[in-house]
């Protein structure tokens, strides 16, 4: 993509109403715009950063053996008063009526539709078990929405809804989320947390929270100080073994939110507990028959008995993911992207186009990686180089080449890693070649330095 042609509104000076960084760096890299509060446009180069984040949450579940379908974002309030939620959600519901006065509402979640969905057509244990995702927005209004895409209003949720015939196999679908999830938030370079949480308005008995510790974050947590120098490795582990095994390694630390969090129960000695701020990323719920129950979701169990199905959910908060994947990855300069989501794989920074030499090489350049699959951000405009350092640096891609009069007359290019900061001149002959070896390699980044929030 030329720069020249690209809609990439960069903003010089900090906006004064976002309070966190990545908010800052969201708006300053003309990510996005808000409509009204928590409720935002994604402008060409955030929409490309969520579709990545997306993509690796979709390929996860899909791993996994979830199945993706799309439910609406507006229900009837019908179906809510079958579940007894539809007074009990309070004002953070939005409800609508439509032409015919007949209530409706914008999904903040999707139990309801989705257990309906399974009742009509599932009679038979031995259609289990099933696990249904989508990727999809929803609202809450929320009292506070802030951060920008942190707490919105309107967000872009993975939720999935797992259903079973028994406890075990519930527990079973539930230990794959767990795994799932760890492989989803490590593929972006980020350190999870999973730390046992309260249920809220989902409801249930079992449920854990994904947490990246960031001083910014809004949850108070309390975590072994183990935790610092533990990371869990999902990325081996076989769906089709026993799960349980790693669940129990993977909550032998202990992790809590300060909802559940009890200082008199607390299994750790103060001075081996941890007390930090972290970033809910996703949580996942056990419920049992909470919504199976009064909807009517019931299957024919071995002996020919009705069992209601037993029923998890399980959300990632994929728009928040943005926001927390910069909160992890930044510096003074403007964003770091984990190459497994950055925008482009690389910037290619033409610091002279008045110079026709200048041009046809970066031109000619630009058309090569690109033939050789490297997704390019161009930067052909006619501004001065400490511009476009600057606006290079702050939209943070993995890797920039920089060609300039005086290295092209040597036939070298400058590559520069974003994160790293490293310099090397590189026969310009050769610089197509160096990252076409690894052109889109989505693997994980190095998140987390800037996101360890820990206090004492
Ligand atoms: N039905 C369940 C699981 S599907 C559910 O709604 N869970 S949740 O309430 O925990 O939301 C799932 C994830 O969505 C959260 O972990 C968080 O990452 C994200 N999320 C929740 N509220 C917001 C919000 N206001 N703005 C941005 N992301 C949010």
């Amino acid at each position: 993509m030329r720069l020249t042609q690209y809609f990439l509104p960069l903003i010089r000076e900090n906006p004064s109403e976002a309070q966190i960084v990545s908010h800052r760096l969201m708006l300053r890299a003309g990510m996005i715009r808000q409509s009204s509060a928590g409720i935002y446009s994604w402008l060409p180069l955030g929409l490309r950063v969520l579709k990545r984040v997306e993509q690796i949450v979709r390929e996860e579940q899909d791993r996994s053996g979830a199945q993706e379908i799309l439910m609406p974002t507006i229900q009837p309030a019908e179906l809510w008063r079958e579940s007894g939620r539809y007074d009990d959600y309070g004002k953070e519901m939005l409800r609508i009526k439509d032409r015919h006065e007949r209530e409706m509402l914008y999904g903040p979640t999707n139990e309801e539709q989705v257990t309906t969905i399974v009742r009509d057509a599932i009679k038979s244990y031995r259609d289990l078990p099933k696990n249904l995702y989508h990727i999809q927005w929803k609202f809450r209004d929320e009292v506070r929405p802030r951060f920008g895409v942190m707490r919105g209003r309107e967000f872009l949720m993975k939720d999935n809804y797992s259903f079973d015939l028994d406890a075990a196999g519930a527990k079973h679908s539930y230990n794959k989320m767990f795994v799932a999830y760890l492989r989803t938030f490590a593929r972006m370079g980020l350190k999870a947390i999973p730390m046992r949480a309260d249920t809220g308005p989902i409801g249930g008995d079992l449920s854990h929270e994904f947490h990246i510790l960031a001083e910014t974050g809004e949850s108070g947590v309390f975590c072994d100080r183990r935790w610092l120098e533990t990371e869990l490795r999902a990325d081996e582990v076989d769906y089709a073994g026993d799960l349980e095994a790693f669940f129990r390694q993977g909550t032998s630390l202990y992790a809590a939110t300060d909802d559940v969090h009890d200082p008199t129960k607390c299994p750790v000695p103060a001075d081996e507990l941890i007390t930090a701020r972290g970033i809910e990323i996703g949580q996942i719920f056990h419920f049992g028959a909470k919504y199976s129950e009064p909807l009517g979701a019931l299957v024919a169990g071995p002996d020919g008995e009705m069992l209601p199905l037993q029923m998890g959910s399980y959300g990632i908060g994929v728009s928040r993911l943005v926001g927390a994947l910069i909160e992890a990855n930044h510096d003074d300069a403007g964003i770091i992207w984990p190459e497994s989501v950055a925008p482009f794989r690389m910037g290619l920074i033409n610091l002279r186009p008045s110079d026709d030499k200048c041009r046809t090489a970066a031109d000619d350049l630009y058309a090569k990686l690109r033939g050789a699959g490297i997704e390019v951000l161009y930067d052909d405009r006619d501004e001065s180089p400490g511009a476009k350092f600057a606006a290079m640096d702050l939209i943070g891609l993995p890797d920039q080449l920089i060609l300039g009069p005086r290295g092209l007359a040597a036939g070298s290019i400058e590559w520069k890693n974003r994160r790293s900061g490293a310099r090397q001149d590189l026969p310009l002959d050769d610089a197509v070649q160096g990252f076409a070896d690894k052109p889109l390699s989505r693997t994980a980044g190095e998140g987390g330095a800037h996101a360890a929030g820990v206090g004492g």
